[in-house]
């Protein structure tokens, strides 16, 4: 077991000064020898409307110097429990989307290769689909993914497959994904067609809207999320959309009615328990937040999925093992 990282202690060194890094842990060149590699991904390469994810990690690295060391409801303290570092930003390509694709997929292989959870902070949610072919390559994974949007559209302008509007289409498609084995919550706003959800939900996609959550609350939905992964390998995907922007604004999609931040927490921290093998918050646009706020919420629910993915790497370890996993 390697000495843990722990971040630069603010009551010795000013929150706005020093480079800064996620959550003012360490910058590493790979991520060898952590359980948790933090790293960015500045593409927005698959942005159907307004651009601007690819300044994400950026700005949430800025913002994310507000984190502390302990959480304050569970207690856990992740950089105690995890070795967990910054490992700095994905090669992207931002005028080739394959290649760009490419990139993430050898970025986050890597990380797992050298056996760490890679956390990362989007990008727009195209970047989930590499990352899952990296994490999920083996065999097919489970998917809580907090979205306003289903993003399991078919094509955009013409016959193009790849945008931040169909990824989860493509990874049930790829195999990647077990689509009974994914909930998606949160969903809501205006769609192209009255069948658009019909697809997810033929796969057997679990779609919660909005509406649904509101008059079931989030421990009830989380209950359901918990029961539909089960115990076997789950990634975790955070489109900050899901959101209202009211509270984040700084989105490529936008849709009112969202979740509050208080609720957004409220149900990354009912995942505890579940075997989460990669976890991203996506879809940060800076150039239309405002006071940085959609930044921090980024950051804080970086945090919240921060503990309860050091939290499952302990019991595992305490439990000698994944279930599913060699
Ligand atoms: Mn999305």
């Amino acid at each position: 077991m390697h000495e843990s990282f722990q971040p630069v202690d603010a009551a010795l060194v000013p929150r706005f000064a020093g480079v800064a890094t996620f959550m003012r842990l360490p910058l590493v060149a790979s991520a060898e020898g952590l359980d948790i590699a933090l790293y960015g991904v500045p593409w927005d390469g698959g942005t159907t409307n307004r651009a601007g994810a690819r300044h994400g990690p950026r700005e949430v690295r800025n913002q994310s110097s507000l984190v502390r060391r302990v959480h304050h409801v569970s207690g856990t303290e992740p950089f105690s429990l995890a070795r967990v570092a910054d490992i700095g930003d994905l090669s992207v390509n931002p005028i080739d989307l394959k290649d760009g694709l490419a990139r993430i997929e050898a970025g986050v292989a890597a990380i797992a290769a050298a056996g760490a959870i890679p956390l990362g902070i989007g990008g727009d949610h195209l970047v989930t689909l590499p990352v899952l072919r990296a994490v999920a390559r083996a065999r097919p994974v489970g998917l809580i993914h907090f979205d306003a949007h289903s993003d399991t559209n078919d094509t955009y302008f013409g016959d193009n497959r790849y945008t931040h509007g169909t990824p989860f289409r493509r990874a049930v498609e790829e195999g990647l994904i077990d689509p009974r084995r994914t909930v998606q919550i949160g969903i809501r706003g205006s769609i192209y067609d009255p069948a658009e959800h019909d697809w997810a939900r033929a796969q057997g996609m679990r779609v919660v809207y909005m509406e649904e959550f509101v008059a079931r609350g989030p421990l009830e939905i989380m209950a359901e999320a918990r029961r539909i992964v089960g115990d076997a390998p789950t990634y975790v995907s955070f489109d900050i959309d899901s959101i209202d922007p009211s509270m984040a604004p700084g989105t490529g999609t936008p849709e009112i009615g969202g979740f509050s931040t208080r609720e957004a927490q409220q149900m990354v921290r009912l995942l505890d328990g579940v075997a989460i093998v990669g976890a991203d918050v996506v879809e940060v646009a800076p150039p239309f937040d405002v006071a940085g706020l959609t930044a921090l919420a980024g950051a804080t629910m970086a945090f919240e999925l921060l503990c309860v993915i050091a939290r499952s790497l302990a019991a595992r370890r305490r439990a000698g093992g994944l279930p599913g996993e060699p």
